[in-house]
């Protein structure tokens, strides 16, 4: 399967088991899982044919192991903008973590804090590295640091995905760095 095919397929599963379920007629449980069996199914009734050998590729070849397989049924692990509660338990945060944005949104953030916009949750990295390939998603990218031992000791709740993406419902300004 080549590199291209990989990162099809990985968009269209992003697309389907985070954003738009409907649109192919599947519908997650509350956990978000859905059958694979079913998955493969929708996806080949509406134009998008792909096999198994292809899909265990995508979910072990993934560069941020964004999905997991679990017996029969797959999900994202995170991103979601429908209704799912992922059954994450809570956890300890690292003492920093880090968010990648771009400048044009720094206004408001130093003015709001970081708030979850269309999906569940801010989504924190655990290094800077990570920070900048998500803020390059958007244009030249800025890190800003999270006080997220001030934050756990503050009562803020954190949970972690299962490919390592940190997740919080909102950062208050006074737990920023900005660079
Ligand atoms: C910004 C990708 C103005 C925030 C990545 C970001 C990640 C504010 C954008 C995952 C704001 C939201 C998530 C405020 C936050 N005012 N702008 N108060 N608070 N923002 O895509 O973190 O490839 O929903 O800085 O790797 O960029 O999809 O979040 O720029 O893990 O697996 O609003 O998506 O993963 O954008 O990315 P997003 P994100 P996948």
């Amino acid at each position: 399967m080549d590199a291209r095919r990989t990162v099809k397929v990985s968009k269209y599963l992003s697309r389907h088991l985070r954003h738009q379920p409907e649109r192919i007629g599947l519908t997650l449980d509350e956990g978000g899982w859905v059958e694979i069996d079913t998955l493969l199914a929708a996806a080949a009734a509406h134009g998008f044919p792909l096999s198994r050998a292809e899909l265990d590729h995508v979910v072990a070849a993934n560069d941020k192991r964004r999905f997991t397989i679990e017996g029969t049924r797959i999900r994202a692990a995170q991103g979601h903008t429908v209704e799912v509660d992922l059954g994450l338990p809570a956890a300890t945060p690292p003492p920093y973590l880090y968010h990648g944005t771009v400048a044009r949104h720094l206004d408001s953030i130093r003015v709001e804090g970081l708030r979850p916009m269309s999906r569940h949750d801010v989504h924190l990295s655990p290094d800077r590295e990570t920070a900048i390939r998500v803020g390059a998603r958007r244009g030249r990218p800025v890190v800003l640091t999270v006080d997220a031992a001030a934050m756990h000791r503050d009562g803020h709740v954190f949970h972690v995905s299962a490919n390592g993406v940190w997740l919080t419902k909102s950062v208050p300004p006074r737990y920023l760095g900005f660079p």
